[in-house]
C-alpha cells in the first residue's frame, strides 16, 4: 500500500521556526548541531510555564522544601530524556521524520553533561528525576563546572585524558540569574570587636569572588513540579584590575578574573578518594557559602523570620563535600543576622541531614587545620567551637575515655574531619544499603550510634526508571506498555505485574527478542565507534563503573587469563562464546588503576587474536564510559558483573540498572548485592565470594595468606605468570610487575587487600553456574524477565519516599 500523503505535524512548524530566529538557518543549510539547538529551545518552550508556575506555588503555599546539595551531578544527556517525561517523544520524532531527519542523530549532537564522578553523582541525578516526578518542592545545589570528568581515550592500550565541554551544548538548558549572585570572602584576618550590642566578629582583607547563580529544570515524568538545578559559576567581582591595566600591564590586569574563575573550571576526577587540595576546599566553600547565603536571602523575603527557616527547608548533604554549608549558616545568622550562639545552633540543628556513600578510609574527608585556617579564617573558629561543645557532650558519655573522644571529635591531629562534623550536627544520617547502613552503625559509627541511636538509619539507593529503562530500553519498554500499560512509569509497584508474565509466551518471546535487539544496537556502536566487530549471538559479560581495586576488575581480567589457558591447552574444555565487555574511568593520578586499563587491553589483544580463543572470547574495552555510552550498554547485557570485596561498595546502583534492564548478577554479598538477592532468590543469581563477616575474621586473626592460593592453586599460578611472563603482547615485561606483587607479597600494604585469590575459584565456580544456565535459553530468559519483574523497588521513586517519610516530610504539590 503506497503512504498516504503525512500531516505537516505542528512540531515542525516549532522546529523551522526556532533555526530560522535563532541561527538564521532553513533545515537546508542548518547543520544537525543547529537542529538539536532548535528542538531544545522548543522542548524548553514546553517546560517553562510549567516551571514558573510551580515555583511561585511554592512560594505562595509557603511550602518546604529539600535543598539537595551535592558537588556532583551527573546527568548525561537531556533533550530526548525530557521529551519522555513530557510525553512529547512520539511528536517531535515523527516532526523530524516527516522533515527527513533522525532523532537518534540529533540526540547525539548533545555532550553528556557529565558533573559527577560516578555512583554518587548519578545517583543526585537520578534523585532530582524522582523528587520531580512525585511533585515534591526541591532544588540540587552544585557547581557549574565548565569542565565536567574528563573524555576517556584509549591510545595504545593506556588511558589518556581530554578535556570535556559539555557546555558549549548544554547551555540551551540554563537560565543564568545574575540578579541573583552573591559575594564569597575567602581568606583574610577576623577581630573580635565590642560594640553595644556585645562581641562582634569582623572580617578584614579578605579576596572576594562572585557567585553566579545558572538554573536548569528537571522534569520528572508528567510533573507539576520540574525541580531546578542551581550550579554556581565563580566570577571575579573586577573583569579587570584598571590600575594594571593603565601602567599596560595587561596581564597583571587579568590576574585577579583568572583566579576567580578556576574555582569553578573543573570537575576533581576522584571517584572515592579524597584528595585534600587547597582548590577542592576552595569549590566546596563557594557552593555551600552560595547556597546559604541565597536560602537566607530567599527566606527572608518570603518569611522574614529566620528562626522559622528549619519549618521551611531540609539540607540533605551528598556525602561529606558540601559539610561546609553547616557552618556557613551559623556564621551568616550569627555574624549578619545577630544571631546568638544557641540560637543559632538550633536553627542549624534541624536543617541539616547527611548521607554517608562510603567507609573506605582513602574517601574520608579531612582537611589539614594550617590550610583550612588560612583560607577560612572565620569558619575555621566557629568549627572549633563546634568541636569543643561536642567534645563536652563526648565526655559525659564516654568519661575518661581520652582515645574514644580523640577519635569521635571534629578536630584532632591537626585535622577537621568532615565525616564527624555531620555526625555531630545533623539530625539524621544514612547509610545508602541495608548492609551499609549496619556496617555504619557496628564499625565506622559505632560509637556515634551509641550516643545516638535514633539518628542513624539506612536507606537502599535508586535509580529513575524512566531514564534506566524509559529511555534507555526502548524495545522492552514498549512490549511492558503493551502488556501492563504505561501506569509503571510512575507508580514502580506495578513492575511486580510483570511476574503474572513468566507464563505468558507472547510476552516471553517480546522479551528475548528486546534483549536481541540491544545486543545488535551495542553491536553496531562498538563497530562505528572502535571499529570492533562481535557477535551478538554471544553471552555479553559486563562490568561498567568507575576502575577501583575494590570493584576488582583485575579479577574478572584474572578469570579470563584462566579461561585463555584452559582454552589454548584443550579447545573442548570452554566452547561458550562470551564477549567480556569493561567499561570505567580511571582518576587520573591513581597509577596502579591506569594500569589495571592497560591490563585489560594487553589481554584484549591476547585473547582477541589468538586462531584459538578468537571465536570463543572476545574482550572489549568501551572508551569513555558515560551515561550515554551506559544507556546502549546495559539494556544489552546478559551477565551484570558486581564482584567488590564484601564491605567495600556501599551500595552499588550500575548493579539495579542492570537487573532492571534484564540482566542476571554474578556478584558478591555486597552493598544493594544482597537486596537483589533478597529479591530475587539466590536461585536466580550466581553469588559467590567471601562474605562480610568472613572477612572481618581474617582481618581480626590476620589470617589471610594469599601466597598460599598461589602455591597450592596450579591453574591460579599460571594465570598469575602470565602477568609477568611476557605473553602479554604489547607490553614490557615489567608493566604489570606491580600488580603481581601485589596480589602474592604487597608492598607498602598488605598483600591482596581486596582478596582477590581468595575469592578466585568461588568466582569461576559462579560464573561457569552462569553460563550453564544461559545455555538453557528458557530458563534462561525466564530468569532474565524475573529480575526485571521484581526490580521496581530499586526504583528512585521508592528511594526518594523514604526519604522524604523519615526525613524531610514534604508535602507535594498539586494540580
Ligand atoms: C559508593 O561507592 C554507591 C554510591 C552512591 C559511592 C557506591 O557504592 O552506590 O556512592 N560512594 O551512593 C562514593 O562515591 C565518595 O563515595
Amino acid at each position: 500500500m503506497a503512504a498516504l500523503p503525512k500531516k505537516r505535524p505542528q512540531e515542525v512548524t516549532l522546529i523551522l521556526g526556532k533555526l530560522k530566529r535563532h541561527f538564521g538557518k532553513t533545515l537546508e543549510n542548518a547543520s544537525m548541531e543547529h537542529i538539536y539547538q532548535a528542538c531544545a529551545l522548543c522542548v524548553r518552550d514546553e517546560i517553562m510555564d510549567r516551571w514558573i508556575n510551580a515555583r511561585n506555588k511554592v512560594d505562595k503555599e509557603g511550602k518546604k522544601m529539600v535543598l539537595y546539595m551535592s558537588a556532583e551531578f551527573l546527568i548525561g544527556r537531556a533533550l530526548v530524556n525530557n521529551m519522555i517525561n513530557l510525553e512529547i517523544f512520539d511528536k517531535y520524532k515523527a516532526a523530524l521524520d516527516y522533515m527527513g531527519v533522525d532523532i537518534h542523530q540529533v540526540e547525539q549532537e548533545e555532550n553528556d553533561a557529565a558533573l559527577g564522578n560516578g555512583g554518587l553523582g548519578r545517583l543526585a541525578a537520578c534523585f532530582l528525576d524522582s523528587l520531580s516526578t512525585l511533585n515534591l518542592p526541591a532544588m540540587g545545589c552544585g557547581i557549574r563546572y565548565e569542565h565536567g570528568l574528563f573524555r576517556q581515550r584509549i591510545l595504545d592500550g593506556s588511558q589518556v585524558e581530554m578535556e570535556d565541554n559539555w557546555i558549549e551544548t548544554g547551555d540551551v538548558w540554563e537560565v543564568e540569574n545574575p540578579e541573583e549572585e552573591v559575594e564569597i570572602h575567602f581568606g583574610g584576618e577576623i577581630h573580635e570587636v565590642w560594640t553595644e550590642k556585645g562581641l562582634k566578629i569582623e572580617h578584614y582583607n579578605y579576596s572576594s569572588v562572585l557567585a553566579v547563580p545558572y538554573d536548569m529544570p528537571i522534569v520528572g515524568y508528567n510533573t507539576k513540579m520540574p525541580a531546578a538545578l542551581r550550579l554556581w559559576s565563580a566570577r571575579a567581582k573586577n573583569n579587570l584590575d584598571m590600575t594594571f591595566f593603565n601602567r599596560g600591564d595587561y596581564t597583571r590586569a587579568m590576574e585577579e578574573r583568572e583566579l576567580a574563575e578556576v574555582i569553578s573550571k573543573v570537575l576533581y576526577p576522584e571517584d572515592n578518594h579524597e584528595a585534600g587540595r587547597q582548590l577542592r576546599l576552595k569549590q566546596f566553600y563557594f557552593f555551600t557559602s552560595a547556597t546559604m547565603q541565597s536560602m537566607v536571602r530567599r527566606h527572608k523575603n518570603l518569611y522574614g523570620d529566620l528562626h522559622t527557616l528549619p519549618e521551611y527547608v531540609e539540607v540533605q548533604i551528598n556525602d561529606t563535600h558540601p559539610t561546609l554549608a553547616i557552618p556557613e549558616l551559623m556564621r551568616i545568622l550569627m555574624d549578619e543576622e545577630g544571631f546568638g550562639w544557641e540560637e543559632a545552633y538550633d536553627v542549624v540543628r534541624r536543617m541539616f541531614n547527611y548521607t554517608n556513600h562510603t567507609i573506605m578510609s582513602e574517601a574520608l574527608e579531612c582537611w589539614p587545620k594550617d590550610m583550612f585556617r588560612l583560607l577560612l579564617p572565620r569558619i575555621y573558629t566557629i568549627i572549633d567551637t563546634l568541636n569543643e561543645k561536642y567534645c563536652a557532650r563526648l565526655w559525659q558519655a564516654f568519661p575518661g575515655d581520652f582515645e574514644k573522644i580523640s577519635s569521635l571529635s571534629i578536630i584532632a591531629y591537626n585535622e577537621i574531619r568532615m565525616a564527624n562534623l555531620c555526625v555531630a550536627v545533623c539530625k539524621k544520617v544514612n547509610g545508602v544499603s541495608q548492609i551499609h547502613g549496619d556496617i555504619l552503625k557496628t564499625s565506622l559509627f559505632r560509637d556515634n550510634y551509641v550516643m545516638d541511636p535514633e539518628k542513624f538509619i539506612a536507606i537502599t539507593n535508586g535509580i529513575t526508571h524512566r531514564r534506566w529503562l524509559a529511555k534507555a530500553n526502548p524495545p522492552l519498554t514498549k512490549l511492558i506498555e503493551k502488556h501492563i500499560g504505561k501506569g509503571f512509569l510512575t507508580d514502580y509497584k506495578q513492575f511486580d505485574k510483570l511476574e503474572a508474565l513468566l507464563d505468558n509466551p507472547e510476552f516471553m518471546e517480546g522479551f528475548i527478542a528486546a534483549k536481541e535487539e540491544n545486543k545488535r544496537r551495542l553491536a553496531g556502536y562498538v563497530m562505528e565507534k572502535q571499529g570492533i566487530e562481535i557477535n551478538p549471538h554471544a553471552i555479553f559479560d559486563v562490568q561498567a563503573k568507575r576502575l577501583h581495586e575494590y570493584k576488582r576488575q583485575l579479577l574478572k581480567v584474572l578469570h579470563i587469563l584462566y579461561l585463555y589457558n584452559k582454552i589454548t591447552a584443550d579447545p573442548a574444555s570452554f566452547t561458550q562464546p562470551v564477549v567480556f565487555f569493561f567499561a570505567a574511568k580511571a582518576s587520573p593520578g591513581y597509577v596502579r588503576a591506569k594500569n589495571i586499563i592497560r591490563l585489560i587491553n594487553a589481554v584484549a589483544d591476547l585473547v582477541n587474536n589468538d586462531p584459538k580463543t578468537k571465536d570463543i572470547l572476545k574482550v572489549v574495552f568501551i572508551e569513555n564510559y558515560n551515561v550515554s555510552a551506559a544507556e546502549i550498554l546495559i539494556p544489552a547485557t546478559d551477565f551484570s558483573e558486581q564482584l567488590s570485596t564484601a564491605g567495600k561498595e556501599a551500595s552499588g546502583t550500575g548493579n539495579m540498572k542492570f537487573m532492571m534492564n534484564g540482566a542476571v548478577t554474578i556478584g558478591t554479598m555486597d552493598g544493594a548485592n544482597v537486596e537483589i538477592c533478597e529479591r530475587v532468590g539466590r536461585e536466580n543469581m550466581f553469588i559467590f565470594g567471601a562474605t562480610v563477616e568472613e572477612i572481618n575474621q581474617m582481618q581480626r586473626f590476620n589470617s589471610y595468606r594469599p601466597g598460599e592460593y598461589y602455591e597450592k592453586d596450579a591453574e591460579l599460578r599460571d594465570v598469575l605468570n602470565k602477568l609477568i611472563d611476557g605473553s602479554l603482547p604489547g607490553v614490557n615485561e615489567r608493566q604489570f610487575a606491580d600488580l603481581y606483587h601485589s596480589l602474592i607479597f604487597g608492598d607498602y600494604e598488605k598483600a591482596d587487600q581486596y582478596y582477590l585469590l581468595h575469592d578466585f575459584r568461588s568466582y569461576i565456580n559462579a560464573f561457569n553456574r552462569a553460563v550453564k544456565a544461559y545455555q538453557h535459553p528458557e530458563e534462561w530468559y525466564r530468569m532474565a524477565a524475573y529480575n526485571t519483574a521484581r526490580s521496581g523497588i530499586f526504583s528512585s521513586d521508592r528511594t526518594i519516599r523514604e526519604y522524604n517519610d523519615r526525613i524531610w516530610h514534604l508535602e507535594p504539590l498539586k494540580g
